[in-house]
């Protein structure tokens, strides 16, 4: 696999001169300045490949493109959205950038609840409290009929925290949860958003009456409208799974499980339609075995993201050391580095460590947390392609 990275353009503090110190093959980047919705300019793009390979290294990865809401919930302006996002497909596509990775999570991307749950060793991870969450949902959103998604002990522990819970941790949470995980990913709520909880309720008011059904038939609308100019330039598209993988705030989620892999792929049944093999949200659902289907998917995987994480008995998760947890990365790597060797992998997130809290990193994506995982799995890498050399596997 192709050793890439993300990194978030010129203003990001870690240089493209860092990473090629640590062994980084490839960028993934997006034009993050360019609102959603936007055409992505052929010059903006040249501009981005220039920088990137006058520091040595190679534009490998769109991460992300994103798709608007009104496409995802098929709003009266979908078809000329549509029409920009071909728009910025064809620009990539001349510009020889041809690997492009989405969602199509309604209203917001990844959910955690802590970004800084602590290690023993003074190292912190990325956390998903389900009762917090359960509280963000019914108490601070209190999105209506909230409480049918939960079960009485959810519920019970609602209330108990309630009774604990201070201004400051609320604050925290609605951060957490629709702020600083979202901003720089999905740009629905950033920083500068005054009331987010306002707008956050008035994103989801779009998808009344938007079941899995109707969702499933627009990310097929979308992708068959994109595919006639993937064919022309060689765009692979691929859908990152949603993170995690099982419905929230009563939104339908789509790309969570084999059955749903198995739906899209057929659904538009062209090569170019692909899959993100995010490892870590994969293994975030109970539902999941991570590496068979990383077995029966690695045809259509076009981009990975190796990180891990523990489901514990509560449902909370945790991410994981990228050596331990359900995501099995020794495994994968089997797998990917047998049937696709040239495909582009990153770590996906890290802990924070070594000094990483100071930096104010956007959550995840940490230096020194990832510069460890990267050399993680290059051990692993390593050690694989010597069997595969031995003819071992
Ligand atoms: C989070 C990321 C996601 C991902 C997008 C792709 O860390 O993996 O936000 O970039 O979902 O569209």
């Amino acid at each position: 696999m192709e050793k890439t990275w993300r990194w978030f353009g010129k203003n990001d503090n870690i240089t493209l001169a860092m990473l090629r110190q640590i062994g980084v093959e490839g960028i993934v980047t997006a034009l993050h300045d360019v609102p959603n919705g936007e055409v992505w300019t052929h010059e903006a793009i040249l501009d981005l490949k220039r920088f990137i390979e006058e520091a040595g290294l190679k534009w490998s990865v769109v991460e992300s493109l994103p798709v608007c809401e009104s496409i995802k919930y098929g709003g009266a302006d979908r078809d000329e959205l549509i029409g920009r996002y071909i728009a910025s497909l064809e620009n990539l596509g001349k510009a020889g950038v041809t690997t492009v990775c989405y969602n199509f999570m309604p209203v917001i991307d990844w959910v955690r609840t802590d970004l800084q749950h602590p290690w023993a060793d003074g190292s912190s991870s990325l956390y998903f409290d389900k009762v917090r969450f359960a509280y963000f949902d019914c108490r601070i959103l209190q999105r209506e009929g909230a409480e049918k998604d939960y079960d009485a002990t959810v519920l019970e522990a609602v209330d108990a925290l309630d009774k604990t819970i201070t201004d400051a941790e609320k604050e925290t949470l609605i951060e957490n949860i629709i702020v600083k995980t979202q901003g720089f990913v999905n740009g629905n709520i950033t920083e500068n958003d005054r009331n987010p909880v306002a707008l956050f309720r008035d994103l989801l008011s779009r998808y009344a009456g938007i079941g899995r059904d109707a969702l499933r038939e627009n990310m097929k609308y979308f992708l068959s409208a994109v595919m006639p100019v993937c064919d022309r330039y060689g765009i692979n598209m691929c859908v990152h799974p949603d993170d995690p993988p099982f419905p929230l705030f009563g939104l339908p989620r789509i790309v969570t499980c084999d059955e749903d892999i198995d739906w899209f792929l057929h659904a538009v049944d062209n090569p170019h339609n692909g899959l993100t093999f995010c490892a870590g949200s994969l293994s975030a659902g109970i539902h999941n075995d991570v590496p068979r289907l990383a077995r029966k998917y690695a045809s259509r995987t076009h981009f990975v993201h190796l990180r891990s994480t523990n489901v514990l008995p509560n449902g909370d998760f945790i991410e994981a050391s990228h050596l331990e947890g359900r995501a099995h990365l020794v495994d994968l790597v089997r797998i990917f580095e047998k049937e696709r060797p040239d495909v582009p992998m990153r770590v996906d997130h890290g802990r924070l460590m070594l000094g990483d809290k100071a930096e104010e990193y956007n959550a995840g994506y940490s230096f020194h947390g990832r510069m460890f995982a990267l050399a993680q799995v290059e051990g692993i890498m390593a050690v694989v392609r010597d069997e595969l050399e031995k003819g071992l596997i």
